[in-house]
């Protein structure tokens, strides 16, 4: 009988508008003559979240009752960023807001802009996972995300004196997309000890005891399709103490202070996000947070699994679980240790389901990056685990002899565990040998991960456990929802918005290429889109920069290996050329504007070294009369998902300049391409793959490739060694003090010029400004540059999250799309 409450897509303006004041009214308790712009997101929201509950209770309710293999998607970061614009697009009925909004008073972007942006991720991997689970809804796969509810995600930066100053980003305050399930929960245990006993069939049993327990809560989060009805779950762990833990003696013998803190100590494990992005700093409470997640997560699938009563060996033909890299590789010990020491099965019946059911993303082959824990920790927090891990890896190494009985050092090379002091468990040996499928997430890295990292791997394996899913990105956020004008006019001439569906649809733009009205409305588009951010820049940063300069965009987590540095060396290069010019020379020169934008982690030194050059570098140069509009220097604070929305739209060149073979794909390249932007690149990560689609002519390559940066290396350590020449200048002026305290930037100068140039800036310095001429003089022929531009977004299509989660459904998970009911 409740469905007749179904609510079904506002049917007039009228009906939204009076949902939208009901809860002003009574679920805010707001009065409508202060309802301000904030008030009113929090209607809105709560109107449209009323359509996406009934959406997403029959889709749990077909799932369950159909019963498809499902999968499950670990993460330690889902960047999601808001989601009232992308729920009114799901639920088809952004107009409507659009114009009950309107005749209320208010404009649906300012009401949009409002939501504070959910950012429990640090980058890339985080945004990743985002576009994976809007690409799973939309193509209808049964599938969840399971993460971590933090109650602080990735800090905000605020760019104080020209230095990076961190703000924890407490974003819980209103948040109406998430239900606390306080009816979800499990007991997670720490610490403690195993005691080994016979049961009285003589069997060895294992049984983890004493320690602390710790609860997790479910929090769950409607994930809405596109263009279907289906709206999956992403379910995210809070802690807190679990409620036998709550201590009565304490409390009753009235040291209530010391109870309360005893909460407080188990909420911590939730609390934040650590903000390293590829870079393993191995702290305990880290190691907490992915036992807590995994087990929490593990507890869950089992439980579903077995409500339906199904035999153990259907676990791996009814569950896929993908590990986002090695962050939640415990799940493998922790469902090993459920089978056999929970559920009775023996070791090998439980290992065969165990190593069917995992599959693993590998995102990065920086030895910087990958998690290894020590084992005297391990042993302390997760002793029944430890043990698991040498068993497993006991009956790996044992394999691995009988297979290659003549290779003694194989064994070492290839063991979990490294024999160091401390000895340490390598979680993507764990991650290999646990699961039946490793892939890389562009070409170049998946054929570097086989030969370089994981060698060893393919020679005991075969070839065929690696594989390569190319990323792809949400065509519904970064293309419809951050440039509506540029997917409106592309839907005026293919008929439609299916493209948003089949991104291959986008070849059919290059039908057009010769439609003058056509280009000239993509230009406009653009300049529309510069105007845009040119705004956002005058109201954070007080710098006017003119639109109608070329924009030239570096935004990404700070790191050395995306050489941000070899960026803002660049530009000074350029400001000193301009400081030579003669007023003829000026006025053939193309006007820039450097925007960079990023977080440095609070603990890398040097990251935040290249911040402080590039701010100093545009105090200089932005205030300088010899160089007015032809050049302005932008650092854009808080770089997030919400300003990337507004950024990749309003690029004429993006920079994707990493060393070659150290960035494992990359994901705004395609961002900004699909956006009608042109890019400069290494021949790296997804970079290569992009230059196969669009064509060579519609990309500015330039540098080393990959195979030589080894040989190089060593040639700066070990052979004469000397600075390019026009950097060496760069130096010169840095170490002049142009930029203000020399002493500040002579870390970084140093580790060019003395310390090996790790990350080969100086070899690529020449080739790089010589790509930056062409680039000058592409732009200057606004026709040829139009039709690069309109060439390269046509050709798009490959890099949609559609295409790349229906490769992992195939290869990988074997699951099928569910047709909603
Ligand atoms: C070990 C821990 C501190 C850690 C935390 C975060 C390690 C790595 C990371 C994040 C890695 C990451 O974001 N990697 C990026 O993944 C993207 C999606 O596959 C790639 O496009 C990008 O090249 C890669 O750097």
């Amino acid at each position: 009988a409740w469905s007749k409450y179904t609510p079904k897509p506002f049917s007039t303006v009228e009906e939204f508008q009076r949902d939208t004041i009901r809860h002003v009214e009574t679920t805010l308790a707001r009065s409508l003559y202060n309802c301000d712009d904030f008030a009113t997101y929090a209607g809105t929201a709560l109107a449209f979240r009323d359509r996406l509950v009934m959406d997403w209770n029959k889709t749990q309710q077909n799932q369950t009752f159909s019963d498809p293999k499902r999968v499950y998607y670990l993460s330690l970061e889902f960047l999601m960023g808001r989601a009232l614009d992308n729920a009114m697009l799901n639920v088809g009925q952004k107009e409507v807001a659009r114009d009950g909004l309107s005749s209320l008073g208010f404009r649906v972007e300012d009401v949009i802009s409002q939501e504070h942006d959910a950012a429990l991720g640090n980058g890339g991997l985080g945004r990743l996972a985002a576009c994976f689970l809007d690409s799973m809804a939309s193509l209808n796969y049964p599938a969840w995300g399971y993460g971590l509810r933090y109650r602080y995600g990735i800090f905000k930066q605020e760019i104080v004196d020209g230095y990076q100053v961190e703000v924890p980003d407490y974003w819980l305050d209103f948040n109406p997309w998430e239900f606390a399930r306080h009816d979800v929960t499990v007991d997670i245990q720490f610490f403690g000890w195993v005691r080994k006993y016979q049961d009285d069939d003589g069997k060895t049993v294992n049984v983890w005891e004493g320690g602390e327990t710790v609860q997790a809560v479910a929090f769950d989060v409607p994930i809405p399709g596109y263009g279907t009805s289906t709206t999956n779950n992403l379910r995210l762990w809070g802690s807190k103490a679990a409620s036998g833990e709550f201590d009565f003696q304490k409390f009753n013998s009235g040291d209530y202070e010391s109870s309360v803190a005893d909460q407080q100590r188990a909420e911590t494990i939730s609390a934040v996000l650590y903000p390293n992005d590829n870079l393993d700093r191995g702290k305990e409470l880290r190691l907490k947070q992915q036992y807590f997640w995994c087990a929490a997560s593990l507890h869950d699938i089992v439980r579903r699994f077995k409500k339906t009563k199904r035999a153990w060996k259907e676990f791996p033909t009814q569950v896929a679980i993908q590990l986002n890299d090695t962050h939640p590789t415990l799940a493998i010990p922790e469902l090993q240790r459920i089978l056999v020491d929970q559920e009775g099965l023996e070791w090998d019946e439980a290992w065969e389901l165990v190593s069917k059911t995992f599959g693993y993303s590998n995102h990065t082959v920086l030895p910087e990056a990958l998690e290894k824990w020590s084992v005297p920790l391990m042993q302390h927090l997760l002793p029944r685990h430890l043990q698991i891990i040498y068993d497993i890896n006991l009956g790996f190494l044992q394999y691995v002899e009988r297979t290659f009985p003549k290779e003694r050092d194989l064994l070492g090379r290839v063991s979990i565990i490294e024999e160091s002091n401390p000895k340490m468990v390598r979680m993507a040996y764990l991650a290999i040998i646990g699961s039946h499928k490793v892939n890389g997430v562009a070409e170049l890295h998946s054929d570097l991960i086989k030969t370089t990292i994981f060698k060893d791997f393919v020679k005991i394996y075969g070839p065929d456990k690696f594989t390569n899913v190319t990323n792809g990105i949400t065509p519904r956020r970064w293309l419809h929802q951050a440039n509506p004008r540029l997917s409106e006019l592309i839907a005026s001439k293919l008929g439609g918005y299916d493209f948003l569906k089949d991104l291959t649809m986008l070849h059919k733009l290059e039908g057009f290429l010769d439609d003058k009205d056509f280009r000239k409305e993509f230009q406009e588009i653009k300049y529309a889109n510069k105007v845009r951010l040119a705004k956002h820049i005058k109201d954070t940063t007080g710098v006017s920069v003119n639109p109608s300069s070329l924009f030239d965009v570096q935004v990404k987590r700070m790191h050395e290996y995306k050489r941000q540095q070899l960026n803002i060396f660049g530009v000074i290069h350029r400001y000193l050329a301009i400081k030579k010019m003669t007023p003829e020379e000026k006025k053939k020169l193309v006007p820039r504007v450097s925007i960079f934008g990023g977080k440095a982690a609070p603990g890398y030194w040097m990251a935040k070294t290249v911040i402080h050059l590039i701010c100093e570098v545009g105090r200089v140069v932005n205030s300088d009369p010899d160089v007015g509009d032809l050049l302005k220097v932008i650092f854009v604070e808080d770089y997030n998902v919400s300003k990337a929305e507004i950024i990749c739209p309003a690029s004429d060149i993006s920079e994707h300049i990493s060393t070659a073979g150290t960035e494992a794909s990359g994901t705004s390249n395609m961002k900004f391409v699909i956006n009608g932007g042109l890019i400069i690149g290494t021949c790296d990560g997804a970079n290569i793959e992009i230059t196969r689609e669009i064509g060579e002519e519609n990309i500015f390559l330039f540098g080393n490739i990959a195979e030589d940066v080894e040989e190089l290396r060593h040639a700066h350590l070990y052979g004469n060694y000397q600075v390019d020449p026009a950097l060496a200048s760069v130096f010169d002026a840095i170490r002049s003090g142009m930029f203000g305290d020399a002493g500040s930037f002579s870390a970084l100068v140093n580790g060019i010029v003395d310390h090996g140039d790790y990350y080969l800036v100086s070899d690529d310095f020449a080739s790089y400004c010589k790509t930056q001429e062409l680039i000058d003089e592409a732009y200057a022929k606004q026709d040829e540059w139009i039709t690069k531009c309109v060439t390269s977004v046509a050709r798009m299509g490959f890099f949609s999250s559609d295409r790349c989660i229906d490769e992992y459904a195939e290869m990988i998970w074997n699951v099928e799309p569910l047709a909603p009911k």
